[in-house]
């Protein structure tokens, strides 16, 4: 009986886990200084943090990364206007005027998406 209950327990907290995003960053927002997200692509197709915030207005995206892999970021809906590209370690930045709402970043490369790339942007 004691068994089964640490059992069910240990379950539901995986099911917090992957709720949160299992594969997805380090779980934690990066509230960065408000006018830049800085923003790491990683190899194991995921990005530095789920969530960024920054101050609405001019927003500077500085788009690092780790590894050897190409990534993009974009957001969801402003892909014509923003698509920032690294590999081998390069950087790649650019700006965009955002009003206040919630946007998502994502990397367009087939399948990176749903491995992970994917983050919210908060914008105050
Ligand atoms: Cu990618």
């Amino acid at each position: 009986m004691r068994l089964g209950r640490t059992l069910g327990v240990t379950i539901i907290a995986l099911g917090i886990l992957t709720a949160c995003g299992g594969s997805g960053g380090n779980g934690t927002d990066s509230p960065g200084d408000g006018h830049t997200v800085h923003v790491q692509a990683f190899d194991k197709q995921d990005y530095n943090a789920d969530g960024f915030a920054a101050d609405a207005g001019e927003i500077t995206f500085e788009f690092s990364q780790v590894g050897v892999q190409e990534h993009t970021l974009t957001i969801e809906g402003m892909e014509d206007e923003m698509r920032l590209v690294v590999k081998n370690g390069l950087t790649d930045s650019g700006r965009l005027t955002l009003e206040p709402g919630r946007y998502i970043l994502y990397c367009d490369i087939a399948g990176h998406r749903a491995s992970g790339m994917e983050a919210r942007l908060t914008v105050n």
